[in-house]
């Protein structure tokens, strides 16, 4: 069932969530029926002056059924809670070949840049039939990255990087939105959604101004805001060599244990004092203020590709 003109489903993820939408909208109008039913036709049989009998309550009400309501009921909300929460954990977890899309939200537009480096303003560009991982993250306040037609809504928080991914199985455009308050021009901040057949979205990349990879401005950026000072293999600072630290799990000097992803590399830069990792001394400088959230990404995806090139950690 797609009624595709009151609610367009344009994902993988949208047909699981309308599936679920239209079971919980039949069991709701069941129980509607049956409650509207028992009060009409009590209301009908026990009306003032009918011959109903009015005594003490008949003994139907026996343990077993009791017992046998109870479990049936139980078990049904049993069911759509787990229908419910695996497509929501499923909408989480992206698939190991996603196309990987980076989003900066800020007041009031949304930036997106493709694994080549295309770069979009308001707009992203997709293949149909492959899935999309989208890594997102503000540069001020808190937005809401919605579309509609994709069942996809995740809030784009300041300081941190959050993410979802879809399937889409549609081509089309459509609407994207900014479903969290965030300021005078809230309303303005919408973009749109091009899912396009395969061969046109590699044709459509050729087409865009060659733009420096993320990994590859990273890497110039590393060494025009001093982290290389630091951390290159030369250096004589006491610094920990970066290659092989993404996805490892790095040992602190408190004692505990963390896993080296994006958040942490993010926190590394922006609040070294935090973890500090064993071994080291805290010198390393705030970057805080002086790296916007763009920049963060590049860094993070550069330090990211050293963990692919080596494979193995050296510290
Ligand atoms: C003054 C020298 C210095 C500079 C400049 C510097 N760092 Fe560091 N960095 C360190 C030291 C020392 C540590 C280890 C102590 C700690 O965890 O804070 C470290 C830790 C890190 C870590 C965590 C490493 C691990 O093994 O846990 C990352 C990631 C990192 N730096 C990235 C950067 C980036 C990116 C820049 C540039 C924007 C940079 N650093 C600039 C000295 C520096
Ligand atoms: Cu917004």
């Amino acid at each position: 069932m797609n009624p595709i003109f009151w609610l367009p489903e344009a994902t993988s993820l949208a047909e699981r969530v309308d599936h679920i939408f239209y079971g919980l909208l039949a069991l709701s109008a069941l129980t509607l029926l049956l409650v509207f039913m028992l009060v009409v036709v009590l209301a009908v049989r026990y009306r003032r002056g009918s011959a109903a009998r009015r005594g003490p309550l008949p003994e139907i009400v026996n343990r077993e059924f009791e017992i046998g309501w109870t479990s049936i009921t139980l078990f049904l909300f049993l069911f759509l809670f787990w229908w419910a929460a695996s497509a929501d954990l499923r909408s989480l977890a992206a698939p190991a070949d996603a196309l990987e899309i980076h989003v900066v939200a800020k007041q009031w537009m949304w930036k997106t840049q493709h694994p080549s480096g295309a770069r979009e303003i308001d707009a992203l560009h997709v293949p149909i039939d492959k899935p999309v991982r989208l890594l997102m993250t503000s540069q001020d306040v808190i937005h809401s990255f919605f579309v509609p037609a994709f069942r996809v809504k995740q809030d784009v928080l300041p300081g941190r990087d959050t993410e979802i991914w879809f399937l889409p199985t549609r081509t089309g455009v459509f609407p994207l939105l900014c479903a969290e308050y965030c300021g005078t021009d809230h309303s303005m901040m919408r973009g749109r959604i091009v899912v396009m057949r395969q061969q046109d979205y590699a044709e459509w990349l050729t087409q865009q101004p060659e733009g420096d990879d993320l990994a590859h401005e990273g890497a110039r950026l590393f060494v025009a805001r001093g982290c290389s000072g630091c951390h290159a293999q030369s250096s004589s600072v006491h610094a920990p060599k970066l290659a092989g630290l993404y996805g490892r799990t790095v040992q602190l000097s408190d004692g505990r244990q963390v896993k080296a992803d994006d958040g942490y590399i993010r926190d590394s830069m922006l609040q070294p004092k935090r973890d500090i990792a064993a071994g080291f001394e805290p010198i390393m400088p705030s970057y805080a203020g002086l790296l916007d959230d763009g920049e963060v990404q590049s860094l993070t995806a550069y330090i990211r590709s050293l963990a692919a090139q080596t494979g193995k950690a050296d510290d």
